[in-house]
């Protein structure tokens, strides 16, 4: 079994229902055990003119190969409409694995750790709330090391 951490993020279709029904179907995923959820946290979205996201961050322990946990998680954001118009648009929901295990993987479809975590207050503040804080992200910092640099601004913390 290895740890795997999940952000997931919504700004459509009532997005804190969102990931409360993602939370439950990653609860059903094969060959893994849920471990918890992190609150809820709302936040402007990066791009100017979409409306606000919702992101919260899962654990779970799996023994899935990461790309046959990357379709499982592709088709919890399918079934929840999730529709790919232009990259970085309104989602009604965005699973993805930020970290897997100590693993590095650099595939087309499948980069881990997930690009930009270290530097997103909506990633890092409910990672913390699952993981310890000496953890190592891949560039060697620690998560306590990276909220140090990530103060927490325009985050607010909803109850799930
Ligand atoms: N995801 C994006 C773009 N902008 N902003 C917030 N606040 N939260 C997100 O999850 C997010 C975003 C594309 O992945
Ligand atoms: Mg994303
Ligand atoms: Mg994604």
């Amino acid at each position: 079994m290895e740890r795997i951490y999940i952000g997931m993020g919504s700004n459509l279709a009532d997005p804190a229902d969102q990931l409360r029904s993602a939370v439950q179907a990653l609860a059903q995923l094969p060959d893994s055990r849920f471990v918890g959820v992190s609150a809820f946290y709302q936040s402007d979205s990066l791009l100017p003119g979409q409306p606000r996201y919702t992101n919260a961050v899962a654990a779970i322990d799996s023994t899935l190969a990461p790309l046959d946990l990357l379709d499982a998680l592709q088709a919890i954001e399918l079934d929840q409409g999730r529709e790919r118009h232009e990259r970085w648009g309104p989602r009604t929901l965005d699973l993805d694995i930020l970290l897997f295990g100590d693993r590095l993987i650099d595939e087309p479809r499948l980069k881990v750790p997930h690009y930009h975590m270290h530097a997103r207050p909506f990633v890092l503040y409910p990672l913390a709330e699952l993981a310890p804080a000496s953890l190592q992200l891949a560039d060697g910092r620690t998560l306590s090391q990276l909220l140090a640099d990530c103060p927490f601004i325009g985050l607010e913390r909803i109850a799930p």
